[in-house]
């Protein structure tokens, strides 16, 4: 649940980035990791972005389970604001609020100087335009009508970066100065950006497009049986699906419209630090005083920080990229 809000973020990171055609595997790749930010099961890199902020996550990733240890000590002295020895749910709290607004400030600077070179007011869309997708022009249009080519893929992702730099454009001169660039970049962030954020999560679920979300869609996007798997699902499958009949499909017609999937990832008074930071203290706090000590936290240490490549033992195959 509290991971909804995540998916519109990783995919303007991905966005703005500038997606060449050797880079549509990796931007794919991204867009496969955005779905697994809507469902919390297993999903530790969710849990590392929201602690460590996107790029601090990544560094840790690289580092050796030791010195990733020794950082996330550091990391929660700081978090103690008090000096009590304990992390509380409210420091925890404004910890992971902290390194949300620290991450989407940087990467707005960034996207914003990357677009911008001269520093001018605005950014035209057409300067945007041809800075991401102007590889586009040389491409052979007719494979933009081929469904899951290269070129339709890339069609579609700047359709929806038109619409969304439409809704960002608060006075229309079709142009963003940085506040409107910001809300482009991380519509999640900016409420008058909400109903974007709905359609383009609506859209990325709908694979039959037909404008809502069946079960078979919804449990679709956050679980694939592995091949050849056959007999029951998980648990959490089966959860999911009554949570779609109970209370995600509220005029119980079978489907999720608009309405209804916004009521589900921007419910009105959910606080995703304060889900999260509880999420955090109820795994890592062992003796259930509902506050966390530094060894209590070194020990769920892969719960934080630690590496995804070591976890599952991928940590020699990702030495081969460098
Ligand atoms: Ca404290
Ligand atoms: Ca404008
Ligand atoms: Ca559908
Ligand atoms: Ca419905």
């Amino acid at each position: 649940m509290l991971t909804t809000l995540f998916v519109a973020l990783a995919i303007s990171a991905v966005f703005a980035g500038v997606p060449s055609p050797e880079e549509s595997k990796r931007l794919m790749d991204h867009f496969s990791d955005a779905e697994h930010f809507k469902n919390e099961h297993h999903n530790k890199q969710f849990d590392h972005d929201a602690f460590l902020g996107e790029d601090q996550a990544k560094t840790f990733d690289q580092l050796p389970p030791e010195e990733s240890k020794r950082r996330l000590g550091i990391i929660v002295d700081k978090i103690d604001s008090d000096k009590d020895g304990f992390v509380s749910l409210v420091e925890l709290k404004d910890w992971i609020r902290y390194t949300q607004r620290r991450y989407i400030d940087e990467d707005v600077e960034r996207h914003w100087r990357q677009h911008n070179p001269n520093n001018d007011g605005e950014i035209p869309w057409e300067t945007y335009r041809k800075n991401v997708y102007g590889f586009m022009d040389d491409m052979d249009q007719s494979d933009m009508n081929e469904p899951n080519s290269e070129g339709y893929t890339y069609a579609n992702l700047l359709k929806r970066d038109r619409r969304r730099w439409t809704q960002a454009d608060g006075d229309h001169n079709d142009a963003l100065n940085r506040t409107e660039f910001a809300g482009f970049l991380h519509p999640e962030d900016h409420s008058h950006m909400r109903d974007i954020v709905v359609l383009e999560t609506l859209e990325d679920i709908d694979k039959d497009k037909d404008g809502k979300v069946s079960m078979e869609e919804y449990i679709g996007d956050m679980y694939k049986p592995e091949d050849g798997e056959d007999g029951d699902e998980p648990d959490w499958v089966k959860q999911e699906r009554e949570q779609f009949t109970g209370y995600r499909d509220t005029d119980k017609d079978g489907f999720m419209d608009e309405h209804e999937v916004k009521d589900w990832i921007a419910p009105p008074e959910f606080d995703h630090a304060e889900a999260e930071a509880r999420h955090l203290v109820f795994e890592a706090d062992s003796d259930a005083d509902e506050k966390l000590t530094k060894a209590e936290i070194l020990d769920k240490y892969d719960l934080f920080v630690g590496s995804q490549a070591t976890d599952f033992g991928e940590a020699l195959a990702r030495h081969d990229e460098f």
